[in-house]
């Protein structure tokens, strides 16, 4: 992609926009760009050349060569469709590195969920094995702020549906699929919509590519039996389904189809503590799939046995005698949120915050640790209607009050190895400015909760 003298209008001066005009000024492109709620410039852009800010409005669209948008953006506003009217390529910047990169190996997760552990835990396997990596995309670092790595290089990138909507070039050599279960739909406005845009993820690879599906959701298995009639390799991974070329059985074993049609076992999911919950073995099946070309079975099981997850799923952020504060804080839908409830006994759940479509409802099938859940947030409301004919429900307003009704409720009650779990089911945005803060700020409350009590003692 030759860059040099285009014109370029950049939309959305968030973390991809600013990786994003550093990037196209380098290159020699004209950027113009807007944001349509900052109007000062990050400090890291400012002093760089060729760039000028202009809105949507008052661009000159015939001179544009090409608009890149910020996955946040909707298609549905002005400057999208006034590009579509005149012509203007609309270009993200995945496809922006793929053309800067293509000497490199590509690597990409999406799915609902588990895509920021599993590109991780791919990253940290590709780095114990001695191959070189960059690690970014929804992951939280723009994909046009790593350095080119070469042609022995591996990009492991976690893709949102926003990303792989505007994706048009981008090829992987191995992409990951984990799962589909309903989220963002107030953006892409059916669950149709939703799969088509995370498909996209097997758009353009090559023949002798291969391609990592978990098809225990209806919509995959569907897409499986479309998969099925094209070259690329597929590996169907299921929970317990015969058949699937993939399979975690109930006694918590990896088992793959070898080419005599037997089930081989990889390894026991239980000797991997550092990972709790079965969600989780999704994240290392499909791991070992992408992997497995890159190192032996013997270093994948040593890179699994210290990789210690990440912040803000299911970390243990602190204990009082044997009382686990458990921060969940990504569980950000009522899916993820189950999988927490799924994977302790005795549990004071802390939940809230705004709510996605399908509300608390799809937690109904896991409250059978469930002690009680403590409301906080936008939610709450909502959330006590859904729960309280199932479990005891107390509204606490704030994450602190939940807090610390949930450590005294765990302690009146004195079970054995009680959770105090925040696993909200919800977006952070009506309290906190995202689920990092969320998730920090349980974790410092409960580190206070354990100060006031030693000062009690
Ligand atoms: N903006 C406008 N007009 C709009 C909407 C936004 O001008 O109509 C501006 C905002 O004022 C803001 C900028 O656009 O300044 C933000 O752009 P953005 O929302 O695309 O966010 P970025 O900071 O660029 O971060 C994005 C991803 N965010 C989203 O997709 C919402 C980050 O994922 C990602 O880490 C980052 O790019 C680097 O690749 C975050 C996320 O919440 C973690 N992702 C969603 C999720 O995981 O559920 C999809
Ligand atoms: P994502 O990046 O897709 O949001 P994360 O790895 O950050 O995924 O995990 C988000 C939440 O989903 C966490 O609460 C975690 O416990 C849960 N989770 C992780 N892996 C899976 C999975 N494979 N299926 C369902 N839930 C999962």
């Amino acid at each position: 992609m030759n860059l040099s003298n285009k014109k370029i209008f950049v939309y959305g001066i968030g973390r991809t926009g600013a990786s994003v005009i550093l990037s196209l000024s380098r290159s020699g492109a004209f950027v113009y760009v807007w944001d349509d709620k900052t109007s000062t410039w990050p400090d890291e852009l400012k002093g760089i050349s060729n760039v000028e800010i202009c809105s949507p409005e008052l661009l000159n669209w015939q001179e544009i060569d090409m608009m890149v948008k910020s996955p946040g953006i909707s298609y549905d506003c002005y400057a999208v469709k006034k590009a579509q009217k005149e012509g203007v390529d609309i270009v993200g910047d995945i496809d922006i590195l793929f053309e800067k990169e293509k000497q490199s190996k590509f690597i990409g997760i999406t799915g609902t969920n588990g895509k920021s552990t599993t590109t991780a835990l791919i990253g940290h396997l590709l780095t114990k094995a001695g191959v070189k990596n960059e690690v970014g995309g929804n992951f939280g670092i723009p994909v046009l702020s790593l350095p080119s790595i070469g042609e022995d290089g591996v990009y492991v990138l976690e893709l949102s549906s926003y990303q792989l909507e505007m994706m048009k070039t981008a090829s992987f050599d191995v992409a990951i699929f984990l799962n589909l279960t309903p989220d963002h739909l107030d953006r892409h406005g059916s669950m149709e919509n939703y799969l088509n845009t995370k498909k996209n993820i097997f758009n353009l690879q090559k023949d002798d590519a291969v391609r990592i599906l978990g098809v225990d959701n209806k919509e995959t298995k569907q897409l499986a039996i479309e998969l099925k009639k094209q070259p690329q390799k597929l590996y169907q991974v299921s929970f317990g389904k015969d058949g699937a070329d993939v399979v975690m059985t109930d006694e918590g074993k990896l088992k793959i189809l070898n080419e005599n049609d037997d089930y081989e076992t990889i390894l026991n999911f239980y000797d991997f503590e550092n990972l709790p919950g079965k969600h989780n073995w999704q994240n290392i099946a499909c791991a070992y799939l992408a992997t497995k070309n890159f190192m032996d079975k013997k270093t994948f099981i040593a890179g699994l046995k210290e990789f210690t997850g990440l912040p803000h799923r299911l970390e243990i952020v602190h204990k009082i005698k044997d009382i686990l504060f458990i921060n969940d804080s990504k569980a950000t839908n009522a899916t993820a949120a189950n999988c927490a409830l799924s994977s302790y006994k005795n549990i004071y759940w802390i939940a809230g915050g705004l709510a996605k479509e399908e509300g608390a409802k799809p937690c109904l099938s896991e409250l059978e640790n469930v002690r009680g859940v403590f409301l906080f947030g936008d939610a709450q409301d909502r959330f006590s209607d859904e729960l309280q004919s199932h479990i005891p429900v107390f509204k606490c307003n704030e994450m602190e009050k939940a807090i610390m009704e949930a450590y005294t409720s765990a302690k009146q009650e004195g079970l054995q190895n009680p959770v105090v779990l925040l696993s909200p089911a919800c977006a952070s945005f009506d309290q906190f400015t995202s689920f990092e803060h969320r998730g920090d700020v349980f974790a410092n409350i409960c580190r206070e909760l354990e100060d006031t009590v030693n000062e009690s003692i």
